[in-house]
């Protein structure tokens, strides 16, 4: 019996980034387990020990396929290789020919897309940028928002910090930061665990009581979603009035102060932004406020770890650039064991290596990427750049993960022709002309560069492919050479050469020990983003209009906001009087998993609503109920939980949706109810701020 030990690095987008070792017996896996090149701080998750289920699934696709039934039906064909890529190459043909390049547009999103080499997005753009151009989607459903916002008052996206240098911190804000089932850089949890032991006090701002409240926080602070301006206004009103600002460091290193202070203790409106007054807005108690502000105030340094969350609200721009402002007042940027205030994932560098370039697109047509089926639907009459015509879909399943589901169904229904490449028959595919079955990321050898870490990893092929699956690399290569561009796309190499060169153009000296050991760590591992600046901020200025962080900036009121931060929440009505919030599950990365008996058994699925707003509606625990937006309807069951608070009702996201002869969805999908109207002016998304109804089902 042939035994081997392989080491990959799991390529989910979970927040991770993990280095696993797989035991392989006779050509099959038979356990996952750490890597313990990894040392205390990187291990895996759920979802990386247990990948075998997801490579082992019996749905998983193992031939193309092209569409027989109505989109939708779930109703297909297996054909050959061939036939399959003949139909694409011709129908590509025929649609480049008729409308030109800008007809087609690019999705995808999560998978598989932290590879060097087998990068879902960057081989796609390759693909379609040198058959003339597309559609791209711009920036990303993650973090447009506080991507867009922070260069305007930092004057750089390079604003992270590393997860090491929390052994410096002595007090710790999760604001909106779900680390446990989230991660968000993988060392994180670990180093939440040895501060907390050291005593230091970690502070969890949600509406949920999260696995992170649970396991690691002194302190929970409820808050109603998308209010985190708000309260960060009455945190700021605080520390002036207890004289916790530092002024000198204010003066030193940022412009614009006292215009946002005026504002804050109420100079031009008559309305300090008192605890009192935030109360009504965010929910928290303004004696919770007071005491948090003082604790904040008299520690130093505080590391402040923004969620993702936060900023995918009406208004998210706001609570990013308020969190800068805080963190500014209380002269903890760019300290080691402070934090910018802004977000911290994937935003500080990776070590250099490699990863397969993608040329500039002949086509310049971008449009938002959270408004993707409203450019499909709407096209050139409707304000849109281009009027689109084919969709070609690789690591997303859109129609599930954007906003309104309904609409993206009508997107897809309206093109003429649709591709992806899938491992599963997802709720997109389905609504997709051709499907091609690819490889998971333990079926190929790659690189993986984690998106919050300085580390990266080597991935080996752990397993053969399944016989008739392919690399998206081949695929594209194969319709390249179709399509007359196979040179220009392989560029004469093949995928073990593409990872040769990719380790060449690397800052790694010593590739024998990178490939024996599996993981190359970054020179250092306590960065803390703008700290060349604080260290010396004539020689280092930021690349802002005044040279220092933009507490005001003229620059963003050019976009039609107002110059200073301001607040713009969405307001609960009569009709729609509960705030839905659509995390993640821990056990998900998105929708994947979702199709796996196994993840979804881990967790009860429904709708998490408290005691009072159930008992206030007539709804027991586990009885059905609906769930109205001005978008749809969703029916689920009811866990009536006081871990989620009072006005706050909250589905986790990923749910593939099963949507009936009515229009409503019975399997409980959160974005039949979410909106693709986005917060502005990032265009970015606003998943957490969506209002809707619930009702029993009788
Ligand atoms: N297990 C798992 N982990 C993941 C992912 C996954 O799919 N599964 N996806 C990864 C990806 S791609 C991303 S972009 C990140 C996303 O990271 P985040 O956006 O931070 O993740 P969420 O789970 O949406 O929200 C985090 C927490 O914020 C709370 N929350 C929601 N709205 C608000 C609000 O307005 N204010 C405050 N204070 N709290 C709020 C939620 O209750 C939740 O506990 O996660 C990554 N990690
Ligand atoms: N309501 C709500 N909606 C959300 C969010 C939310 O918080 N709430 N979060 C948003 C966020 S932050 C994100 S990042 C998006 C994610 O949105 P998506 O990117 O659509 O998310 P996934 O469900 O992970 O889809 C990835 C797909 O890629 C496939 N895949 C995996 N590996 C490979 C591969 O190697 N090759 C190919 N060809 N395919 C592969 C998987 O099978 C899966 O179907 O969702 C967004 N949607
Ligand atoms: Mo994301």
């Amino acid at each position: 019996m042939e035994k081997k030990s392989i080491p990959v690095a799991c390529n989910l987008d979970c927040g991770g980034g993990c280095p696993l070792l797989v035991t392989v017996e006779n050509g099959k896996i038979t356990k996952i387990s750490n890597n313990p090149v990894g040392g205390k701080y990187l291990t895996g998750c759920i979802k990386g020990l247990q990948m075998h289920r997801v490579q082992y699934a019996p749905d998983r696709l193992k031939k193309p396929m092209i569409r027989t039934g109505k989109r939708g039906a779930g109703e297909f064909k297996e054909v050959t290789w061939s036939e399959a890529l003949d139909l694409i190459v011709k129908k590509m043909k025929q649609i480049k020919e008729k409308y030109g390049n800008s007809a087609f547009i690019r999705l995808g999103g999560s998978g598989a897309c932290n590879g060097a080499l087998h990068n879902t997005s960057s081989l796609t753009k390759r693909f379609l940028s040198l058959f003339g151009g597309y559609t791209e989607t711009d920036s990303n459903y993650s973090s447009a928002a506080g991507l867009f916002t922070s260069p305007f008052i930092l004057g750089t996206n390079e604003i992270g910090i590393d997860p090491f240098t929390l052994d410096n911190s002595n007090l710790i804000i999760l604001w909106g930061a779900n680390i446990v089932d989230n991660r968000l850089g993988v060392p994180f949890e670990a180093k939440l665990h040895e501060a907390k032991s050291r005593g230091i006090k970690i502070i969890v701002i949600d509406p949920r009581r999260t696995s992170t409240v649970k396991t690691l926080a002194d302190q929970w602070i409820p808050i109603y979603p998308g209010t985190d301006a708000v309260l960060m206004m009455a945190v700021l009103y605080t520390l002036i009035k207890e004289n916790l600002v530092d002024r000198k460091f204010i003066d030193k290193y940022s412009y614009g102060f006292q215009g946002l202070e005026k504002y804050v203790m109420g100079e031009n409106d008559n309305t300090p932004k008192t605890p009192s007054w935030a109360e009504k807005i965010c929910g928290t108690p303004p004696d919770t406020i007071k005491n948090f502000s003082i604790i904040y105030g008299e520690t130093h340094p505080t590391a402040l770890i923004p969620g993702l969350s936060i900023q995918r609200t009406i208004g998210g721009e706001e609570a990013i650039r308020m969190s800068i402002v805080l963190q500014t007042a209380t002269s903890n940027v760019g300290s080691l064991g402070g934090s910018t205030g802004a977000l911290t994932w994937g935003t500080l560098s990776s070590p250099k290596i490699g990863s397969i370039k993608v040329p500039t697109n002949p086509n310049s047509v971008r449009i938002p990427v959270y408004r993707w089926p409203d450019a499909i639907l709407g096209g050139k009459k409707g304000g849109y750049p281009s009027d689109i015509r084919a969709i070609y879909n690789v690591g997303g399943n859109f129609i599930v993960q954007g906003s309104d589901i309904k609409k993206n169904i009508r997107a897809f229904q309206k093109v003429e022709f649709s591709v992806c490449h899938e491992h599963f028959l997802t709720t997109t595919a389905k609504y997709c002309d051709v499907i091609l079955p690819t490889t998971t990321f333990l079926e190929r050898d790659d690189y993986l560069i984690p998106d919050g870490g300085n580390y990266v990893l080597l991935s080996r092929k752990a397993v053969n492919p399944l016989p008739d699956v392919k690399n998206d690399y081949e695929i594209f290569t194969e319709l390249s050479k179709k399509l007359g561009f196979e040179k220009e796309f392989t560029e004469d190499k093949n995928e073990e050469e593409w990872l040769e060169s990719l380790l060449e153009d690397s800052e790694i000296e010593n590739h024998e020990e990178f490939l024996s050991t599996g993981i190359f760590w970054g020179k250092n591992q306590y960065r803390s983003g703008l700290s060349d600046f604080i260290t010396d901020p004539n020689k280092n200025p930021l690349r802002t209009p005044s040279g220092k962080i933009q507490i005001i900036s003229e620059e963003y009121s050019k976009t039609g906001f107002s110059s200073i931060p301001s607040i713009r929440i969405l307001k609960p009505n009569d009709i729609y009087p509960l705030r839905l919030i659509t995390p993640k599950s821990r056990y998900r990365v998105h929708s994947q998993n979702y199709n796996i008996p196994w993840f979804r058994d881990r967790e009860k699925q429904g709708l998490w609503i408290n005691p009072h707003d159930a008992y206030t509606r007539g709804v027991a625990n586990g009885e059905k109920i609906s769930v109205n937006s001005e978008q749809g309807i969703v029916h689920a069951e009811a866990i009536v939980t006081e871990d989620i608070i009072q006005g706050v009702v909250c589905l986790l996201e990923g749910v593939w949706p099963e949507i009936n002869s009515d229009g409503i969805d019975t399997a409980g999908s959160p974005n039949m109810l979410t909106s693709t109207i986005p917060t502005l002016p990032s265009q970015g998304s606003r998943t957490h701020s969506t209002l809707v109804q619930v009702s029993k089902i009788r």
